[in-house]
C-alpha cells in the first residue's frame, strides 16, 4: 500500500471509529442504543440474564416495553418460544432467554420481528470438547482448554476460570446450544474421581443459568482403573454397582447432569467387547444407571478395524445387528460420513438405517481435516449438504435431518453434537472466521433447515458491522457496506468449502493426508508398520490403470448399505454424482467425466481451480480493508496468505504424485507446479 493510501485509511479508521477488535466478543458485540422497560413477574437466574441481556443490547425503540411471559402453549415445544413485537412467551425460563437472543439478533441484523412460534429442531444440541484433563486439546488449534489446567493447582477454580466459563455459556445460549461434553472422548478415567468431579460441579454451576447442561466422556474401564475392581465387564454385578454409585455421586452434586458420552472399542479405547459383550450390553448398563435421574448415554459408532476390507462399511456392520436392543435413553452418535470428517464424504449409511434406535449426528467444528485454524473454510455448506441428503429410509424426502430430528420417528430422543473448535486463544477459535463455524453449528442445531447463506449473512453482520456508527432504529446497513463488504465476503464464505475440496481432494478422493497431523498432503504416505487403513494409498488406490476406491457391487459393495434408489445410483457410473466419483469407483485415467475432459485432466483443473480461488479470496479480502478494524483485517489477511501457500503445496504434491501413475502431462494452459515432489515428500511441508 502506498503511504498516502495508508494515511487516508488510518484517518478513516479514526473517523468511523473502527477501533481494534480482538474477536473475544464473538457475535455479541452490539450495545444498546436506548432504554427498554421489561415487564416480567418471574425471577430466576435464567430470567435475570434474559432481562439483563435485553437492557444491555436493546436496539429497538427507546422506552419501548417488552413483556416476558411464562405461559404454556401446546404449539411451543421444549425450550421454544413465541416471539411477537412486544412479548416473548415460553414454557420455560430457558425458552424466554432464547426468545430474547432471537429478538436481539433480529434487531442487530435488521430482520423483521413478527408473530412467530420458533421451536428447536433437536432436543439436545451439544458441543463435544476433545479437551484433555492436562489442558491440551486433541485436534484443537486455538490454544489450551478453557476447562482443564495442567500442574499443581490444576483443580483450583479461579475467578478468571469462572468469567471465561460464563462468557462461553452466554455465547452458547445465544445460539441455542444447551449441552456440553467437557472432556475428550479418548477419556481419562480420572475425570470420575471425586476431586475432578468437584471441578465439574463448579463448571456446571456457571453454565446452568444459561441452560447449558454438563456431560462427561467416560472411559469404559473406569471401574477397574480407578475403582480397584478386577474387571469392567458390563454384566458383572460389582461393575454395575460401581457405575450406579458413581452416577449417584454425580447427581448429588450436579442434579441436572446430562449424561455420558462413550467411545468404546474404537482406536484402542476399552469397551464391552474386551469382555466378550456387545455395544448394547455396554450402553444399556450405563443407561440403566442414569435412567432414574433423566440422564442419557451417547454411544459413538466410530469403529473400524485394521482387518476390514473397507473401513467405510464397518460402523454399519457392527451396529445394525443391535438395532432395537438399546434402551430408550441411549442414542447412537454417528459421524456425518462413514470414514472420518473428510472435506467431502457421502452421508453415513447408518442414518436412515435404524428404525427402533435413536441416532444423532456428530459434526466436526474443529477443522481437523480442513486446514486447522489456518484455512478459511465455512462449514455450514458441508453440514447442510449432509443434513439435506436423502436416505430414502421411508421413501423420497427422508433426509438425514428428518430421520434424526423426530419428524420421521416422533418418539425417539433427538440430539446433535459438534466437536468444538474452542480454546484459550483470545478470539476463542484461532481464526476469526472459525467463529462462524461455532455459530453455524448452533444455528443449524436449532434449525436444521436454515440456509448457509442466511447463517453467513447473520454472522457477518453481527461480527463485522460497525454498530457504533449506526444509532438508527431499525438498523440501516448502507448499500455501500452491503455491496463492498457483506456480499463479497459472504461469497468467500459460501464458496470456501468447495474450494478446499478442490485444492485438497476433489472428485471423491479422501484421506490423503501426510501422517497423523491431518493437515498437509501425503498421498504417498505409507511408512512400514503403520496400519494400512491409516495410509492414503489405501484410500486412493492409484496405479497406472487408474485411481479411486471401488465400493460398487464388484468391489467392497459398500453401496449395498444404502437404500434404493441410492444404491443403484452410487453403483452405476452413469448416475453416480461426480463429487463422489472416486469414493465409489476405481476409474482409468482416461475415463471421460461430465465436462468432457479425461479424469486426469479434470483432476488437474480441479486442483488448480482450488488454488486460483484462494488467490481471489486474497484479493477480495484486501479490497474490504476499509470496512474491517486493522487487527482483524491483518490477522485474516496473513492467514489467507498461508492458506494460499498451502493450496499450492496441495496442488503440486497431489498432481506430481499422481502423475507418476497417470503418465500424462498437466494440461498446458494450467499454471505449472512450483515445488518438486521430492522436496515435498522429504519435508512433509505442511506438518504442524
Ligand atoms: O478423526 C479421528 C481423530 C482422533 C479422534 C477420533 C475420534 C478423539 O483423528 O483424534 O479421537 O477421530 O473421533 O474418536
Amino acid at each position: 500500500m502506498c503511504k498516502r493510501n495508508f494515511i487516508a485509511i488510518s484517518l478513516l479508521f479514526l473517523f468511523i471509529n473502527l477501533s481494534a477488535e480482538d474477536g473475544h466478543s464473538l457475535w455479541l458485540r452490539s450495545k444498546s442504543t436506548g432504554s427498554v422497560n421489561v415487564v416480567c413477574s418471574e425471577n430466576s437466574p435464567t430470567i435475570n440474564i434474559a432481562k439483563q441481556e435485553l437492557k444491555q443490547a436493546w436496539r429497538g425503540k427507546t422506552g419501548a416495553t417488552i413483556a416476558l411471559t411464562i405461559k404454556s402453549d401446546k404449539l411451543i415445544k421444549d425450550d421454544g418460544f413465541k416471539l411477537s413485537f412486544n412479548t416473548i412467551q415460553a414454557n420455560t425460563d430457558l425458552g424466554i432467554l432464547y426468545g430474547v437472543y432471537e429478538l436481539l439478533r433480529r434487531q442487530q441484523t435488521g430482520e423483521p420481528i413478527r408473530d412467530e412460534i420458533i421451536n428447536p429442531s433437536y432436543e439436545r444440541r451439544l458441543l463435544n470438547h476433545w479437551d484433555n484433563l492436562t489442558e491440551t486439546i486433541e485436534r484443537g488449534y486455538a490454544g489450551g482448554s478453557i476447562f482443564w489446567r495442567n500442574g499443581k493447582d490444576s483443580l483450583v477454580v479461579t475467578e478468571e476460570d469462572k468469567t471465561l466459563w460464563r462468557e462461553y455459556a452466554r455465547a452458547n445460549a445465544s445460539i441455542g446450544i444447551n449441552g456440553t461434553v467437557i472432556n475428550n472422548v479418548n477419556a481419562s478415567p480420572l475425570v470420575l474421581k471425586s476431586e475432578y468431579l468437584m471441578r465439574v460441579k463448579a463448571i456446571a454451576e456457571v453454565l446452568r443459568p444459561y441452560g447449558v447442561k454438563t456431560y462427561l466422556s467416560v472411559n469404559f474401564s473406569s471401574p477397574a482403573i480407578i475403582g480397584g475392581l478386577s474387571t469392567s465387564d458390563p454384566l458383572n454385578a460389582k461393575v454395575i454397582k460401581w457405575w450406579r454409585d458413581k452416577v449417584n455421586e454425580i447427581y448429588k452434586i450436579i442434579p441436572d447432569f446430562g449424561g455420558f458420552l462413550v467411545k468404546a472399542n474404537s482406536e484402542g479405547q476399552p469397551g464391552p467387547q474386551d469382555f466378550g459383550r456387545t455395544h448394547a450390553d455396554g450402553a444399556n448398563m450405563l443407561a440403566d444407571a442414569l435412567k432414574p435421574f433423566g440422564g442419557i448415554v451417547m454411544w459413538r459408532a466410530f469403529v473400524y478395524s485394521a482387518t476390514s476390507d473397507d473401513r467405510a462399511k464397518q460402523a454399519y456392520e457392527e451396529f445394525m445387528p443391535f438395532e432395537g436392543q438399546f434402551r430408550d435413553n441411549v442414542i447412537i452418535q454417528i459421524k456425518n460420513g462413514p470414514v472420518d470428517f473428510q472435506p467431502r464424504e457421502p452421508f453415513s449409511p447408518l442414518f436412515g438405517a435404524m428404525e427402533k434406535t435413536a441416532v444423532m449426528p456428530e459434526l466436526q467444528i474443529t477443522q481437523e481435516y480442513l486446514g486447522h485454524a489456518i484455512h478459511l473454510v465455512f462449514l455450514a455448506p458441508l453440514w447442510q449438504e449432509f443434513l439435506q441428503s436423502d436416505t430414502y429410509q421411508k421413501g423420497a424426502g427422508s433426509t438425514v435431518a428428518r430421520c434424526t430430528d423426530g419428524t420421521l420417528f416422533p418418539k425417539r430422543l433427538t440430539a446433535i453434537a459438534g466437536v468444538s473448535n474452542i480454546g484459550l486463544d483470545v478470539n476463542w477459535c484461532g481464526h476469526h472466521f472459525a467463529q462462524a463455524n461455532w455459530y453455524a453449528f448452533g444455528r443449524l442445531a436449532w434449525n436444521n433447515n436454515l440456509s448457509s447463506e442466511t447463517i453467513a449473512d447473520e454472522w457477518l453482520k453481527l461480527t463485522f458491522y460497525n454498530y457504533n456508527s449506526d444509532q438508527s432504529e431499525p438498523i440501516a446497513f448502507s448499500d455501500d457496506w452491503e455491496e463492498n463488504f457483506l456480499n463479497p465476503v459472504k461469497q468467500i464464505m459460501l464458496e470456501s468449502r468447495e474450494v478446499a475440496v478442490n485444492y485438497m481432494m476433489p472428485l471423491g478422493l479422501h484421506h490423503i493426508f501426510a501422517a497423523d497431523h491431518h493437515y498437509g498432503p501425503g498421498p504417498w504416505w505409507a511408512p512400514a508398520g503403520v496400519r494400512r487403513d491409516w495410509t492414503p494409498p489405501y484410500y486412493h488406490q492409484a496405479d497406472t490403470n487408474g485411481i479411486g476406491f471401488d465400493r460398487t457391487d464388484k468391489g467392497s459393495d459398500a453401496v449395498s448399505q444404502y437404500h434404493e434408489p441410492l444404491r443403484s445410483q452410487f453403483n452405476d457410473l452413469k448416475t453416480c454424482p461426480e463429487e463422489y466419483l472416486l469414493w465409489f469407483h476405481h476409474l482409468p485415467w482416461n475415463y471421460t467425466v461430465k465436462s468432457g475432459r479425461t479424469l486426469w485432466d479434470e483432476m488437474c483443473y480441479r486442483y488448480d481451480s482450488g488454488l486460483q480461488a484462494v488467490r481471489e479470496f486474497q484479493k477480495t479480502w484486501d479490497r474490504v480493508e476499509l470496512y474491517v478494524d486493522p487487527d482483524r483485517f491483518t490477522h485474516v489477511q496473513s492467514k489467507l496468505r498461508r492458506q494460499c501457500r498451502n493450496a499450492q503445496v496441495w496442488k503440486d504434491a497431489c498432481l506430481l504424485y499422481f502423475q507418476q501413475f497417470s503418465r500424462k502431462p498437466i494440461p498446458y494452459e494450467i499454471d505449472r507446479p512450483v515445488y518438486d515432489l521430492k522436496d515435498l515428500i522429504e519435508m512433509d511441508m505442511l506438518s504442524q
